[in-house]
């Protein structure tokens, strides 16, 4: 699997100076995922209390791993990893029916910023392997991405435990970004 996506990631270094920020609810799946790229050490930090960031430097690219969701005081912390983002993976928990509008809510609210104006979005409908988990489509609606202008979107869906799902999802962002 390391070996896929040094691949895929190869092909995003060209770039320089690359912030990819994966945010999502807690538990949707993200430090699962963030583990399973195998890019490199993952860093935690915990800039305040209730604030946790994972990071992996590759190369010259960052990838920066929060959960969302929570107090709004938190949320104006989040601007200082904002700078230099091309990407947002979203990561959602598929099988999380109770929480879908809140994810929603939260993946609008993080699109409305201005640093984020431009960003392209991957989501990651992760946990399919589950039996409740929502296909796709239903997600699509659910999470309101029909309603986005002018951005460039995709879904896919992943069992990060797995990996299965993460080469393509990964291989759609880098297509994106290698045409900025
Ligand atoms: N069944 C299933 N469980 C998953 C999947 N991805 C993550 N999990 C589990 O969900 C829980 C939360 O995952 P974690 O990566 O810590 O979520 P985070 O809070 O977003 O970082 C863990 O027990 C993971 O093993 C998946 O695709 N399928
Ligand atoms: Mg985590």
């Amino acid at each position: 699997m390391g070996n896929f996506f040094s691949y895929v990631f190869a092909r995003l270094f060209e770039k320089k100076d690359m912030r990819l920020l994966m945010v999502g609810l807690d538990a949707a799946g993200k430090t699962t995922v963030l583990y399973k790229l195998k890019l490199g050490e993952v860093v935690t930090s915990i800039p305040t209390i209730g604030f946790n960031v994972e990071t992996v430097e590759y190369k010259n690219i960052s990838f920066t791993v929060w959960d969302v969701g929570g107090q709004d005081t938190i949320r104006r912390l989040w601007k200082h990893y904002y700078q230099n983002t091309k990407g947002l993976i979203f990561v959602v928990d598929s099988s999380d029916h109770d929480r879908i509008e809140t994810a929603a809510a939260e993946l609008h609210k993080i699109l409305q910023e201005d640093e984020m104006r431009d960003v392209v979005v991957l989501v990651l409908a992760n946990k399919q392997d589950l039996p409740k988990a929502m296909p796709v489509h239903e997600l699509t609606d659910r999470l309101g991405l029909h309603a986005l202008k002018n951005r460039q979107w995709y879904v896919q869906q992943t069992c990060a435990v797995s990996g299965s799902g993460l080469y393509e999802g990964l291989d759609w962002l880098s297509d994106q970004l290698s045409k900025l």
